[in-house]
């Protein structure tokens, strides 16, 4: 394809998105034809789409308002094969020189594959045979805590609740997962200031809400349906703002494809009315700002008679702390404020106007929020300012964490936790008679860490592509190499697959969309979406290959061959799913009458504490909690430092490439491009189609040696002293030791850099 980078002037959605769709189905060509018809059929009988985590509104239609979720699912249903005579003809090492979208191009797994290194090559094994090594192997490891147990966020409720018993009955709490990279700082932030680590709004929140604050976020490329959702709120008259360094199309203006007046006339619904381009890492600083007027301007109204800004009754009954939050935000500096914010006062007070006028406000955040070194931080002062005005627990406001893989929330729900609670371990053990382990394991920084030190001897992952996902390539595939054992279920082939420990398996799984027949006939499974609605979801598809295995049929084969001795009744559970959601709800109370409820089509909510202000933490109280951090340490480092965040493109699904252009931000055919604004440009002597170079410099402002090359310059509306580039290219420029320490997430979004032109 030729590559070609043009200002996209068109809105978010319309006959791009549809030509999308058709174009992800032919790219797969031979794609199973009934496809479509079942992903119409969504709802109640179908499947859940394997896209993103963002609910279902009642009676849509996905396929035609989420091109996004038509590309996942082509790729997911390509009739694409990447069978042994495959592997056989390609070396590992030779495989290697491939790039990640070649791999996961040529389809689906077929065979269960164990790597033979007399060949270098992946060669075909029989399921039982692989159990029973890689069973053999685990019994040999003296300490459990040497076996990190990796899940990618699109493993349903069912298996990972099969997994987690496994990975525990063994013997540890080794729970990687790429909720640790994605959104661990609202499980920790959350979970300190409100009581539990999840969303409090449910969709129906959104048509009542007067403000929505949409803050690091780009739900036009990753979870498109949410468009839907917000052209509901802009038609309304409510307002929509954007926080973002980024100009994002589809935070701006969206034709929906089902209008047929938006689409026939070419026009379109406006989304956000107020842009506010922070710097990267200028959220908290923008937050205290805006904090710091609202506190003053409810002082000055209280001085003059006039009716309260803050709501005063929620503030005394409801939290804590508010008095020492009150001191230090009023204690700000502006200087500081609108240095690191790189905003003006005038646009920070207008933002304020918007929500103090607002009655009822709704914050949605993801990736630029949580991937940094303050990413806990940066959410708790998001809820420091919904706090202030009541705006948790009351109808149309709340706060709205755009999680990230389809059913990450619901595998931390049912037990995929480094940091188990009491009350959890305690009702496995009643419920299935071993001891769980009490101790805290790894989560993925960790994981990495300990396999680079060769305290780890063995990686089991359930999806994903844990090396490439990860921060620091150099290290992580050393560390992969250090392995004794590397077992992966997985549906396509990826890099991870191919760094090689001393013993290698990859275990192909059904994916989402396919039937999965075991003894007691076809099975469903469950997820839970970013609004904490259950529901299930059923495969309709023939499978990829007859020789594919279900998630928890894995599971339960690695379980039996590795524990002997086991003490759960694993081929009871593989023969009938809801004998798991049986035991989901011993364990989990609030799982109560799961098989019953998930007959209602749609699901059903789970209980959110908070959003009925009753708060689960120590305080008992809602917290204010305060931060001294308002400098990101790129602005420390040095004045000339750059800071680059890393950012998904329109066509990929984080490590997955489903194609080279990047739509809305005017890119075909390529991605090897930086995104600079034009003031930034003349300030490093850059023009656009310069290549340049990116050098990661340390928190002294020295450069190190890690660096990309060759990038090609993208002027773009951007903020100042702000770049932009695609992961995972990216990511050896993000050492392993730059994450949160609260959280432990890697600060993807938050790198300081130096820009040099190529020679
Ligand atoms: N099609 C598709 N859908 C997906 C995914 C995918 O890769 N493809 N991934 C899934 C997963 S796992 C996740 S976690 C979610 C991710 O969904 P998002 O959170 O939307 O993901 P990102 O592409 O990382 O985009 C983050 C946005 O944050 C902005 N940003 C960067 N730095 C900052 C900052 O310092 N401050 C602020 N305010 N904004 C900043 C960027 O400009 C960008 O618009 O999407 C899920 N859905
Ligand atoms: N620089 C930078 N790095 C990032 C991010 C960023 O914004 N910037 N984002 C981070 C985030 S938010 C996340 S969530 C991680 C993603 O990290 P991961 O979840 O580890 O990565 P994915 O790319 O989603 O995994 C893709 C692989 O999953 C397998 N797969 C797909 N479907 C299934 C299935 O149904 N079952 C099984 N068993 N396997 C399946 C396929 O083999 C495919 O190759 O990346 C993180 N890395
Ligand atoms: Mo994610």
């Amino acid at each position: 394809m030729k590559s070609k980078i043009k200002k996209y002037d068109g809105p978010a959605g319309g006959w791009g998105a549809l030509k999308a769709v058709a174009d992800a189905f032919k790219g797969q060509k031979n794609v199973q034809h009934d496809v479509i018809a079942m992903f119409r059929m969504n709802k109640g009988v179908g499947f859940d789409c394997p896209g993103c985590a963002w609910p279902d509104e009642k009676h849509a239609t996905m396929v035609e308002i989420c091109e996004n979720g038509a590309k996942a699912l082509s790729w997911e249903a390509t009739s694409k094969k990447t069978p042994p005579e495959f592997f056989a003809k390609h070396t590992v090492s030779k495989l290697l020189t491939w790039s990640d979208y070649d791999l996961e191009n040529e389809g689906r797994l077929t065979h269960p594959m164990k790597y033979d290194s007399a060949t270098d090559t992946y060669q075909p094994i029989e399921w039982q045979t692989a159990f029973n090594e890689i069973g053999a192997l685990l019994q040999q490891y003296h300490d459990p805590n040497s076996v990190e147990f990796y899940t990618s966020g699109r493993t349903s409720n069912e298996a990972a609740f099969l997994y987690q018993l496994f990975a525990r009955e063994y013997g540890t709490n080794n729970f990687p997962d790429c909720s640790n990279m994605c959104h661990e700082p609202t499980s920790v932030g959350l979970a300190a200031s409100i009581g539990i680590g999840k969303g409090t709004v449910l969709l129906d929140d959104f048509d009542h809400a007067d403000l929505v604050i949409c803050i690091g976020h780009n739900p036009g490329t990753n979870h498109p349906r949410m468009l839907g959702t917000l052209r509901k709120v802009s038609k309304r008259g409510a307002t929509i703002v954007a926080v973002n360094p980024l100009r994002e199309r589809g935070l701006e203006r969206f034709a929906f494809p089902q209008s047929p007046v938006e689409m026939l006339t070419l026009s379109s619904t406006p989304l956000a009315s107020h842009y506010y381009k922070v710097r990267i890492g200028g959220d908290t600083a923008l937050l205290k700002g805006l904090m710091r007027i609202v506190l003053e301007k409810h002082d000055q109204a209280i001085l003059a008679g006039q009716s309260a800004i803050l709501d005063l009754d929620f503030i005394t009954q409801h939290t804590d702390n508010f008095d020492a939050l009150r001191q230090d935000i009023l204690a700000s500096s502006w200087d500081e404020i609108l240095a690191v914010s790189g905003l003006t006062f005038a646009q920070i007070e207008e933002l304020a106007e918007l929500y103090i006028k607002a009655e009822r406000t709704i914050i949605c955040y993801g990736m630029g929020i949580t991937q940094h070194q303050h990413g806990t931080e940066n959410v708790q002062q998001l809820i420091n300012l919904l706090l202030l005005k009541g705006n948790i627990g009351k109808t149309g406001a709340g706060i709205c964490p755009l999680r990230g893989h389809s059913n990450v929330q619901g595998d931390r729900t049912v037990g995929i936790n480094e940091k188990p609670s009491q009350t959890m371990l305690d009702n496995i053990e009643k419920r299935f008679g071993f001891k769980p382990p009490k101790a805290h394991g790894h989560g993925a920084v960790a994981t990495m860490q300990a396999m680079f030190n060769d305290q780890s001897k063995a990686l089991i992952a359930m999806g994903g592509n844990l090396a490439i996902a990860m921060p620091d390539h150099e290290k992580t595939f050393a560390a992969m190499s250090k392995l004794d054992l590397a077992v992966h279920a997985a549906t396509k082939l990826n890099r991870s697959h191919l760094l090689l420990a001393k013993n290698n398996y990859i275990l192909p799984v059904l994916g989402r969309t396919e039937i999965d027949i075991q003894s007691t006939g076809a099975q469903c499974i469950t997820v839970e979406d970013s609004m904490s609605m259950v529901h299930a979801s059923q495969g309709r598809l023939t499978p990829a290959s007859p020789y594919l295995k279900s998630e928890c049929a894995i599971v339960a084969g690695l379980a039996k061959a590795a524990l002997p001795k086991t003490k759960v009744e694993w081929d009871d559970f593989v023969a009938d799913y809801a004998k798991i959601r049986d035991a989901i709800e011993a364990v989990f109370p609030d799982f109560k009458n799961f098989n019953e409820k998930i007959k209602t089509p749609g699901g059903f909510h789970l209980v959110n504490s908070a959003s009925e202000r009753r708060w689960n933490t120590l305080s008992g109280k809602a917290n204010f909690i305060v931060t001294n951090t308002l400098f990101e340490d790129s602005y420390k480092a040095s004045n000339d430092a750059l800071t680059l965040t890393t950012v998904r493109s329109h066509d990929q699904y984080n490590t997955t490439i489903y194609g080279m252009n990047d739509r809305y931000r005017g890119i075909t055919g390529r991605r090897d491009v930086v995104f600079i604004s034009e003031n930034e440009a003349k300030n490093q002597n850059v023009k656009a189609g310069d290549i340049v170079n990116l050098i990661t410099l340390d928190q002294n402002g020295q450069p190190t040696h890690r660096r990309l090359d060759g990038l090609t310059a993208v002027i773009y509306d951007i903020a100042d002293k702000s770049l932009a580039t695609y992961f995972p290219e990216s990511n050896n420029l993000v050492p392993l030791e730059r994450f949160d320490i609260q959280a432990g997430i890697p600060a993807y979004k938050n790198i300081p850099i130096k820009l040099e032109k190529s020679a």
